[in-house]
């Protein structure tokens, strides 16, 4: 008992829980205004290290709160493999979170019990952080829990969440996922993605209509200081252009900017230069989302979000996959937010299977691991791909077998060192643009091209207050909303009115909001209803400050 005297010893003395009102292990973690989450902070580090003695594994906690604006923090754990907590584990952490201090002794000891966790064992607990300003103090939080209870706090400083991810899986993985370091991250990716570049027949500079050159927004966070690394291995062979690299502290991260500005407000952002027709992209706070933009020569503004990154990246596994001759089951995850246009591409068209999952990367990558090959993605952005080892192993013996030929050996070659450049722990935007831009190249496509694949159905976002998001509960993936009572029925009236229309409504796991999506045939169909469905909310779900414009 004596190791959890100490824990709680801490927690009174150091880390007192400051917060009377509950909080909750959201889509992403916890994450609300950084000054109540000190003690939060510090028993994540403790639950880790249970986590850690339980798995025999070393286990990740990375600080940030990602889009969410500056004064903002948040915080979640990774599992072994870099993936997200089990969700049998987010009660825990909601409970660690909430318990009184004097409470924290029994909770450490209920735990152990359950699950039999051994508490001799030296565990290592990985820990990064985004570039907010808080983050250095909720890091020392954390390192304090895991000190408390006698683990080795692993420190990454300032990493984007994905390379956190990597650098968990890399320390577990049995079959060499990498080296966890930034130099074994950027090493991998880098390598990987010049194989690629160097194994075609077209030059560096161009290929088609691809241009080796590509404008990025870096969020004023995290995504703007890594991407300098990848700037300087690259070189020649992608010109990336940084854009919002403000200083840490002075407020700018995901201000006017950022893939969830440009994805929720379908504009470019600040700080991008307008020059029609050239490519750019956009990732968020922490680095793990992107999306992809251009303006035309009449400045309309053109977005090609995760869905338009989904399936250009299933198309061309499913392009591969026929080249080498191999039948593995390769489908496409998304959620209730999937723009319908890229569904029907998807299913009719290149004839994939698809899968629609709630929010949160944690329920797409579930759902992804059933297949051999996983394509998921949100349509923020969020997503990758996942390979079952199974499905490796016979990539590698389609490169040895000699009775296929060169140009099947090759197609197989050219996929392992795309798997490769991708993270497959999690979505990653600097490895997922680096696998756009693979494509684009083999392709001989611009966004352009890219973009004529198909025709998306324009669709808007829009955020409720209401008083306590938490009447909003909903089923079938979210599409569905059951509670307030009535709620549903109005939305499908509303719906009826429209062509090709949909709309569903949500509360955030991440903002203490409620998230409205519509889309229809038209701009202003599309418009109008997000705007009706939205006072809808307003009205039926105790709504307080501005109300939906129409
Ligand atoms: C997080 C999750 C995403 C989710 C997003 C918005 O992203 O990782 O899976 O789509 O929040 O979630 P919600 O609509 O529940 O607020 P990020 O980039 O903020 O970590």
């Amino acid at each position: 008992m004596a190791n959890y005297r100490t824990a709680y010893a801490f927690a009174r003395e150091m880390h007192p829980k400051t917060e009377k009102a509950d909080i909750q292990y959201g889509t992403a973690g916890f994450r609300t205004k950084a000054n109540k989450l000190g003690y939060v902070m510090y028993r994540m580090g403790l639950l880790a290290v249970l986590r850690a003695r339980y798995k025999n594994a070393t286990i990740g906690v990375m600080i940030t709160a990602s889009h969410n604006p500056e004064p903002d923090n948040g915080v979640k754990l990774v599992d072994p493999y870099g993936e997200m907590l089990e969700q049998s584990w987010e009660g825990w952490a909601t409970k660690f979170a909430n318990v009184g201090d004097d409470q924290l002794e029994s909770i450490i000891a209920e735990i152990i019990q359950e699950y039999n966790i051994p508490m001799t064992e030296r565990v290592q607990i990985c820990i990064g952080k985004d570039t907010r300003p808080s983050s250095p103090s909720l890091a020392k939080s954390v390192m304090d829990g895991v000190l408390a209870l006698s683990g080795k706090p692993v420190d990454f400083g300032i990493v984007t969440t994905p390379q956190l991810h990597y650098f968990v899986a890399c320390k577990n993985s049995k079959h060499a996922y990498g080296i966890p370091t930034e130099e074994g991250y950027y090493h991998k990716l880098v390598t990987a993605f010049l194989n690629l570049r160097s194994h075609q027949t077209n030059s560096c500079e161009g290929n088609g209509n691809y241009r080796n050159r590509i404008l990025y927004d870096g969020a004023n966070g995290v995504g703007a200081k890594k991407i300098k690394q990848f700037q300087e291995r690259l070189g020649e062979a992608l010109k990336i252009e940084l854009y919002n690299d403000e200083g840490i502290g002075t407020g700018k991260l995901n201000h006017l900017c950022g893939a969830d500005y440009v994805k929720s407000n379908q504009k470019l952002p600040n700080g991008i230069p307008i020059q029609p027709n050239v490519r750019c992209c956009s990732v968020d706070g922490d680095a793990d989302r992107i999306v992809y933009y251009f303006t035309d020569e009449n400045d309309k503004f053109h977005l090609l979000d995760g869905d338009r990154i989904a399936t250009l990246i299933a198309a061309y596994l499913k392009e591969l996959l026929e080249q080498i001759d191999i039948d593995l089951n390769l489908a496409l995850i998304q959620t209730a937010y999937a723009n319908g246009a890229s569904t029907e591409y998807i299913t009719q068209k290149l004839k994939v299977p698809v899968a629609c999952v709630s929010t949160g990367v944690k329920h797409l990558h579930h759902k992804a691991v059933e297949y051999e090959v996983g394509v998921y993605f949100e349509a923020n952005g969020h997503g990758t791909v996942i390979f079952r080892q199974s499905a490796k192993d016979r990539l590698k013996q389609a490169v040895e077998d000699s009775s296929r030929s060169d140009a099947q050996r090759n197609a197989a070659k050219r996929l392992l060192n795309l798997i490769n450049v991708i993270n497959e722990t999690v979505g990653d935007a600097i490895s997922d643009m680096l696998v756009v831009e693979t494509i684009l190249h083999a392709k001989g496509w611009d966004v352009q091209d890219w973009e004529a694949t198909y025709t998306d159905l324009p669709n808007r976002l829009i955020k409720v207050t209401i008083e306590n998001r938490n009447v909003i509960t909903t089923t079938d993936a979210e599409r569905i909303c059951l509670t307030p009572p009535g709620l549903q029925d109005e939305i499908n009236a509303l719906v009826s009115k429209y062509n090709k229309a949909r709309s569903f409504v949500r509360p955030s796991g991440t903002e203490d909001i409620v998230r409205v999506y519509a889309e229809a045939a038209t701009r202003e169909e599309a418009d109008m209803l997000a705007a009706e469905v939205g006072q809808k909310v307003y009205e039926m779900a105790g709504g307080i400050g501005d109300r939906p414009e129409i």
